[in-house]
């Protein structure tokens, strides 16, 4: 039986002990700074392009409007997205007298007053498989999305992602979701970053100049790496963000050029040849050979940089633990007792794979009822006089707790509904993965 009091940790000893090899068995008010986004790996990025190449040879050659490649390549990114836990909604309309599909993905927690967005393109034209316009954006912004669930980054702000259908056609898919959003939800959109074309085969590296703070970010990411950029003249109206910026979003973006020739002064910065930036843009040779994978990574890296500065969030360290070792008596047939843990220095809500470890020392399981208690006061049950006459109750189990808030102390609560036997909690402790 263990009868210590919950043990605190100040932040510097719990990163301290983090950096040394994680926590162990104590509780951890670690609140690290704003973590760095993580090296975006562009084999990753350039296999999802492998993917899109294989649905637009499968289903005619492209990826288009109204083409079965395009609902196809919804249907890629969104197996993706659910099996990393992202909550995924298929927004339809109807262009040209085919039905349209934008994929909308959020991260659960954060802020969501404060939602910061990425989004690209999914369609090609008709004419080809569309790798560099636009597989190249939305493959690196959904590795960027599955970066984030593998970091599992609790950023402040809100995390959500868009693959906008019809683009070719007008911006059709991003008109839609911006028009159909009501003005309460536009005005919680801190930003919307845009990514269309951005593994471009005879690459420069333009940066949008809309919103001021976006643009820095991404200038800066690119001048910490060594890599001239200049500011997309071209742009204005002719990508999704231009959905977003007529009603008011700060907006922002990367693109590394379509026809238009490069310029002399750009081959001296930039390398390459003073023809197209992409001279298969529209054309059937927008295969994943008309790919320049430094620019793709760069960009891909970029987008991360973005993500995780500008949505001001911190990484929960894998593994901190928020525990209560201290003994509670469990009252025979009597009334429902509680163990605390207070949990600090999470940024945003919990994870929906909260780990629960529930240590009770028991001679009937069965009597028990035990359930966690939120802090807000939402009740998950955990064990309802389950088990019959086994001894005790030791698991670890797993709540979807995206919807509470981390912050706050979380009870575990156990009651004893039968006569004869007895018990107490040895152990309460949290996990955040
Ligand atoms: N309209 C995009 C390609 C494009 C052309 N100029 C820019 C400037 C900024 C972003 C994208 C573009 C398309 O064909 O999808
Ligand atoms: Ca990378
Ligand atoms: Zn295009
Ligand atoms: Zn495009």
């Amino acid at each position: 039986m263990n009868i210590s009091v919950p043990r605190r940790v100040t932040a510097v000893a719990a990163l301290a002990a983090l950096a040394l090899g994680g926590l162990t068995g104590t509780t951890a008010s670690a609140n690290p700074a704003a973590a760095a986004a993580p090296d975006i790996p562009l084999a990753n990025v350039k296999q999802h392009l492998t993917d899109l190449q294989s649905i637009a040879t499968a289903n005619g050659g492209n990826r288009a409007h109204g083409r079965t490649g395009y609902k196809a390549s919804i249907d890629f990114v969104k197996a993706k997205l659910d099996a990393a836990g992202y909550t995924t909604t298929v927004q339809t309309f109807t262009s040209g007298g085919s039905t349209g599909y934008n994929l909308i993905a959020d991260w659960p927690g954060g802020d969501p007053n404060q939602v910061l967005m990425a989004g690209s393109h999914l369609d090609s034209v008709t004419s080809g498989p569309g790798i560099n316009d636009n597989g190249s954006g939305s493959a690196a912004v959904l590795e960027t999305a599955l970066a984030v669930a593998r970091a599992g980054y609790q950023p402040s702000k809100h995390l959500r992602f868009g693959w906008w259908g019809a683009e070719e056609l007008g911006l059709v898919g991003s008109k839609y979701y911006v028009a159909q959003l009501p003005s309460t939800e536009r005005a919680k959109l801190s930003g919307y970053l845009n990514f269309d074309m951005i593994g471009s085969p005879n690459p420069g590296y333009f940066v949008y100049d809309d919103d001021p703070t976006i643009e820095t970010t991404f200038k800066n990411y690119f001048a910490g790496i060594g890599v001239p950029t200049e500011i997309e003249t071209e742009g204005d109206g002719r990508s999704d963000h231009a959905s977003f910026k007529n009603v008011g979003i700060p907006v922002g973006g990367l693109f590394t050029g379509a026809s238009r020739v490069k310029s002399s002064a750009q081959v001296q910065k930039w390398g390459g040849t003073a023809t197209a930036f992409d001279r298969c843009y529209h054309s059937s040779c927008d295969t994943t050979s008309n790919i320049n994978d430094t620019a793709l990574d760069r960009n891909s890296d970029a987008i991360a940089h973005a993500i995780w500065t500008l949505s001001a969030g911190t990484t929960t360290p894998p593994g901190t633990v928020f525990e209560n070792t201290a003994d509670v008596s469990v009252p025979d047939n009597g009334a429902a007792v509680t163990s605390t843990v207070n949990v600090t220095g999470v940024t945003g809500n919990a994870p929906s794979n909260l780990a629960v470890g529930v240590d009770i020392v028991h001679t009937y399981r069965g009597d028990l009822v035990v359930d966690l208690v939120a802090p807000d006061g939402s009740v998950y049950s955990l064990s309802n006089r389950s088990g019959g006459s086994a001894d005790n109750i030791v698991q670890t189990f797993t709540v979807n707790a995206s919807s509470e808030v981390a912050n706050g102390a979380w009870k575990l609560r156990v009651q004893d509904k039968a006569s004869a036997d007895t018990g107490y909690i040895n152990n309460f402790k949290l996990t955040f993965p």
